[in-house]
């Protein structure tokens, strides 16, 4: 419970004076808050966060607070097909391998983004999938790196982003290369290889663009809720659903209980649920800062109090921790060129108003 959440959602000046169960209660500006994966564990979750690996020397303070703030890591890079295998035949594993040393050093989980996908390969890769050779490729290249890895890894995105029903392919999927090659059972294939090379990571369908009650989202969750029936009729082993959760916090359409509904839904297939990259995007709100982390922080609270009690939710991991690297300044820039503010840690590494936001939706979740 919080006691006001008004004061929590201030930023700087945030104060989160909790009531819940262990009476916790500190001031942001007289000492650190605990770390938010800290705040997750007693509720049987987890906080994590995204990397690039470019993160992981040179910035001491940013790795002492990412490890004070997460018990989960995923690369934004490293365990893409374009890293792993940039030359057919080669498999190239330092750089995953690098990650998963931080990892294991500073006793954080780690999950696998991503098997399948039509983004982050390497230019011969499309070539490469005709009809004949596709499901040779994708079996050396799933039992290689689930191999690899084989135990070591809490989750693998086994497919991401299949859906794309605008694409007139059966069941909204995709128009891929491995769909053109494979045809829709391309996703069997793929949680059936990775079942057999990594039995023990939790295996998950990763998408985007499920959180608002608009047509086309409406759609694309209709979409993977036949899909994932369909899957498990035929005991295809996926095991859950990442929502990335790429928040836009000028979005009003966001409708809690269709969204916890959809969570609902994917929860009584039996399938686990983690939020696999949130942030909140702020290009369509104004300059000012304080403006801008009260509507993000907001934003993100009500899209979290509408999933995180779920109890299929497993946890939540952000995408970056700190505003110093955001995927939205290349993708969505302000129109002003100011850096957007889209996640837990402002550019100083100071909590923003988003982290209190994230705080206050942990302790609101009853203890499983
Ligand atoms: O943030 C990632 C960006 O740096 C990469 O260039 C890009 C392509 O590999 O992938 C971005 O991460 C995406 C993630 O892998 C899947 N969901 C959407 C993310 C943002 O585009």
């Amino acid at each position: 419970m919080l006691s006001s959440r008004r004061s929590l959602l201030a930023g700087g000046a945030a104060m989160l004076a909790g009531t819940a169960a262990g009476g916790r209660a500190w001031a942001a500006e007289a000492e650190q808050p605990p770390g938010l994966n800290a705040l997750a564990a007693p509720k049987g979750l987890f906080f994590g966060s995204a990397l690039d690996d470019k993160q992981l020397t040179g910035d001491p303070a940013f790795l002492q607070r990412l490890g004070a703030e997460c018990g989960m890591l995923v690369s934004e890079y490293s365990f893409k097909w374009e890293t792993l295998q940039p030359e057919q035949g080669q498999f190239v594993f330092t750089r995953a391998d690098a990650l998963m040393d931080f990892a294991a050093a500073n006793r954080m989980r780690v999950r696998g983004h991503t098997l399948i996908w039509h983004e982050g390969n390497p230019p011969w890769l499309e070539a490469a999938l005709t009809p004949e050779g596709a499901l040779a490729m994708m079996y050396g290249y799933i039992a290689t790196v689930c191999g690899h890895f084989r135990g070591r890894l809490a989750h693998w995105d086994v497919v991401n982003e299949p859906l794309s029903p605008e694409d007139g392919q059966p069941f909204g999927l995709r128009a891929t290369p491995w769909l053109r090659a494979l045809g829709p059972g391309y996703i069997d294939l793929a949680f059936r290889a990775a079942a057999k090379a990594d039995p023990a990571s939790l295996r998950l369908i990763n998408e985007f663009g499920l959180d608002y009650a608009i047509d086309w989202q409406e759609t694309r969750r209709t979409a993977l809720l036949k899909l994932l029936e369909a899957l498990l009729a035929r005991g295809v082993p996926v095991q859950g659903v990442g929502l990335q959760a790429h928040l836009d916090a000028a979005e009003k359409r966001l409708d809690q209980r269709v969204l916890s509904r959809f969570v609902a839904d994917i929860a009584a297939m039996g399938l686990k649920i983690v939020v696999t990259e949130l942030d909140v995007r702020d290009d369509g709100l104004p300059a000012d800062i304080g403006v801008r982390d009260r509507a993000v922080a907001d934003h993100a609270r009500a899209w979290l109090d509408a999933v995180l009690p779920n109890p299929a939710v497993l946890g939540l991991l952000t995408w970056g921790l700190s505003d110093r690297r955001s995927w939205l300044n290349d993708r969505f820039p302000r129109k002003d060129h100011l850096p957007q503010r889209p996640l837990p840690l402002d550019t100083e590494l100071r909590p923003t108003a988003l982290f209190y936001a994230i705080a206050g939706a942990l302790d609101a979740v009853p203890g499983r």
